[in-house]
């Protein structure tokens, strides 16, 4: 039976590119190309040249099964046995290749940020950069592929997206002059200023060796007496307990290079710079109870987002942009010490000046292919660009390559087809596991005169990376740290006191969850301790919820300058690629929910219909039922008329669990009450019944009572907002 083709769906998520048919296939055919979202790494060979093929090339070809050596087979499913009873022969090659070849299919996952999400996309220079920098993609115009990849940091390969945790923010820029790659986080500062405790401070964050436990979280007694005992982490740890350690999309995350680095433009003038990645889509989080939601009914909250996002057509793009600086002697920054990466600069000392757009416009085709073998690399640089001597970049120049040998197992993963550069690559490196380049040529050295010379060095003219000449003080070959380094707190007062009083309670509900966690109460005492010497009121809200007392500073607690650009709430956002349900009964009216989908559809936004049982409801496909819709799945809700309830819903059972018996479905109950506690969106078409069930009021701020045509610009405008902040001015719940 040939297989329907797929129109494209409302929905994003679909599976293959076409449509399966009901019986199996019994007609060869090729392999299907990939879906219209998806993209791959560019055809070019190990060494770099342009091989002018589709993608699919580098895929599985050809109508028939066969072995890895080319020879079609008949059979993959019964092993070569004796007799119908008998034993299998080892002789059956191809069994043994197919399970030996299953038995090696994992490899080592990375030892930080092992889960992770990547897309390709595209950067375009706007061309501020060039009087600054000379590298070839900033210049003006110049159109550069990129490949990002996002990720937590302490979960394994397996954990859940919303861990309270770090993001990281990777991207390599295929340049015209070879790969440049800016590994960096969704925060700005580090929990440590020397890669030597690199070991230390993800050894503590990790799971507890004896029972390994708990995965993802820092909420544990060897992160937090780590953390306390080492106070040059508290910078990056408030970070964390703020609602940067949850963000609400990898889309809504900015991004940071966290060091110092050197730039250098064509006449050799340098600047130290920070870099920047603004998203146009806002910075934004989900509260905690949202995170530990979604743990449970979508963990791939996050990698799905993006996807989804990207495959509906609203791509997402992020600025980026530099704080400049004068590369002065001390390369200290308004009384900033710019190579102490638990310091950040403010932006109200300097502003980010944007050098152009990226745009994440394709999925990846296969993620072990892509995104799991994209190895990044901190010393992949290009001219123009370099390092400053910030301890912890040093210490990444050497751990990045180190990381690889082992996890892509040999020395060749840059011959890999993400992370092949799209340049000639003429490195003189031979041999190895998994060579996968032919090299010509007699004479891998140099000089040489056999193969006529080459490879030659870069004449200053020929865009090669130089690295900038710099004077280093002369010193003591010693293990210390200059004395700016040994202020750990008064950054840490600026970001707090920067926050909104909503953001504050934030911070002190998370710091109290997590200290609540810990077995030991020394532990907490002396985090209380690290509280005190950052902000006094903090510190008491702490307290209170731990039932201890709060200890007095240590430290002299200095009036700090706030930065406004630290919070995260005001403002109105692209609403492109968020999702609303508009929940339904059985007898709903279509077209109240065919207009509020029209006009979703018409901002980029995602609406699906949430009903009583799957199928249809008249015309209406619908998307989730009321026993599979969870309320973190939706950014805002439409109710339409009266829900009551399912013939599947447990009501009696609820009834035991303390749940009112209400003429609403007890999920629905469920699904409107979280919406409206964390202060979400929420339209009312004829459905007060339903809103006063879940606990909510029409005079509630955000809820939006009226004609689906009246209904949805509202509806939109808030969602632009993130949430109706006004809900609970005064609340730490939200
Ligand atoms: Fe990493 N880090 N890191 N890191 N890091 C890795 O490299 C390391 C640091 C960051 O999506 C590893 O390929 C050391 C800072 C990101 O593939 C490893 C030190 C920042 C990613 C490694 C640091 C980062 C990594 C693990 C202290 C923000 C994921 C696998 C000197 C600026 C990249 C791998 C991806 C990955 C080591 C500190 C960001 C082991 C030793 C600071 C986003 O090499």
């Amino acid at each position: 039976m040939a297989a329907p083709k797929r129109s494209r769906p409302l929905v994003p998520g679909v599976p293959s590119s076409q449509a399966p048919s009901y019986d199996e296939p019994l007609t060869p055919t090729g392999p299907l190309p990939p879906k219209p979202d998806q993209g791959g790494p560019a055809t070019v060979t190990p060494t770099g040249a342009p091989t002018g093929q589709a993608p699919e090339s580098v895929a599985q070809q050809g109508e028939f099964l066969t072995t890895a050596h080319g020879a079609r087979l008949t059979d993959s499913d019964h092993s070569l046995r004796v007799g119908r009873r008998g034993p299998t022969l080892l002789q059956d090659h191809h069994l043994r290749e197919k399970v030996s070849h299953f038995d090696h299919e994992r490899i080592p996952e990375r030892v930080v940020h092992a889960r992770g999400a990547g897309a390709h996309g595209v950067f375009e220079a706007n061309g501020a950069g060039e009087g600054i920098c000379r590298a070839a993609f900033l210049q003006a115009g110049a159109q550069t592929p990129v490949f990002v990849r996002f990720s937590t940091v302490l979960g394994s390969r397996g954990s859940a997206d919303l861990a309270r945790d770090t993001r990281g923010f990777a991207t390599r820029f295929y340049t015209s002059e070879g790969n440049y790659d800016l590994v960096g986080n969704n925060i700005p500062v580090f929990f440590i200023q020397d890669g030597i405790k690199f070991p230390d401070v993800i050894h503590a964050a990790k799971p507890h060796p004896d029972r390994e436990i708990p995965q993802a979280q820092s909420a544990h007694d060897t992160f937090w007496d780590f953390a306390s005992l080492h106070t040059e982490a508290q910078a990056h740890t408030m970070w964390n307990m703020s609602d940067r350690g949850i963000p609400r999309s990898y889309r809504t995350m900015e991004g940071f290079g966290v060091h110092t680095w050197r730039l250098a433009n064509t006449a050799g003038d340098t600047c130290l710079v920070k870099f920047h990645w603004k998203p146009r889509q806002g910075v934004h989080s989900v509260t905690w109870e949202e995170a530990q939601l979604s743990n449970g009914y979508d963990p791939d909250y996050h990698r799905r987002d993006l996807a989804d996002a990207i495959e509906s057509g609203a791509f997402p793009v992020w600025g980026l942009g530099v704080q400049v600086m004068p590369d002065s002697e001390d390369e200290t920054f308004e009384g900033i010490d710019l190579l102490d990466p638990t310091k950040f600069v403010p932006e109200e000392l300097a502003p980010v000046q944007l050098l152009g757009t990226m745009t994440l416009n394709a999925n990846p085709t296969n993620y072990f292919a892509e995104t799991e073998q994209v190895a990044f690399n901190v010393s992949n640089l290009v001219g123009g660009i370099d390092v400053t001597n910030d301890p912890l970049l040093q210490a990444r120049l050497f751990s990045y390559l180190d990381t690889q040998l082992t996890r892509l197992g040999g020395p060749n993963w840059n011959q890999l087809p993400i992370n092949r550069a799209h340049v000639p690559v003429n490195d003189m490196l031979r041999d190895g596991f998994h060579q996968d380049a032919v090299h010509g040529g007699a004479a891998p050295y140099r000089p040489n005169s056999l193969d006529g010379g080459c490879p030659f060095v870069a004449g200053h003219d020929d865009h090669p990376f130089i690295d900038l000449p710099v004077q280093v003080e002369a010193g003591i070959k010693e293990r210390a740290h200059p004395a700016s380094f040994a202020d750990h707190f008064s950054q840490v007062t600026l970001f707090y006191r920067s926050l909104t009083p909503l953001e504050q309670n934030h911070v002190a509900a998370s710091y109290t969850f997590e200290l609540s966690k810990c077995y030991d109460q020394t532990i907490r005492e002396r985090q209380l301790q690290a509280l005190a010497n950052i902000d006094a009121d903090l510190c008491k809200k702490v307290a209170d919820g731990l039932g201890l007392p709060a200890p007095t500073p240590t430290v002299d607690i200095n009036d700090v300058h706030v930065s406004a650009a630290l919070t995260q709430i005001g403002g109105s956002w692209p609403v492109a690629g968020r999702q609303i349900g508009i929940v339904v009964g059985d007898r709903v009216n279509d077209t109240a929910v065919t207009t509020v989908a029209k006009a979703a559809q018409a901002a980029g936004v995602v609406p699906m219909v949430v009903g009583p049982h799957g199928g249809m409801i008249g015309k209406l496909t619908v998307h989730r039922t009321y026993a599979n819709a969870a309320s973190i799945e939706f950014d805002a809700l439409v109710l339409i008329g009266d829900l009551p309830p399912a013939p599947d819903a447990q009501v009696s059972g609820d009834a035991k669990a303390g749940a009112a018996a209400s003429a609403t479905d007890p999920r629905i109950v469920k699904l409107v009450n979280e919406a409206w506690r964390h202060a979400k969106a929420i339209g009312a078409i004829r459905a007060d019944t339903a809103l006063t069930d879940a606990g909510a009021t029409t005079e509630d701020a955000g809820i939006i009572v009226g004609t689906a045509k009246q209904l949805a610009p509202a509806l939109l405008d808030l969602l632009a907002q993130h949430r109706a902040w006004d809900r609970f001015p005064t609340s730490q719940d939200v």
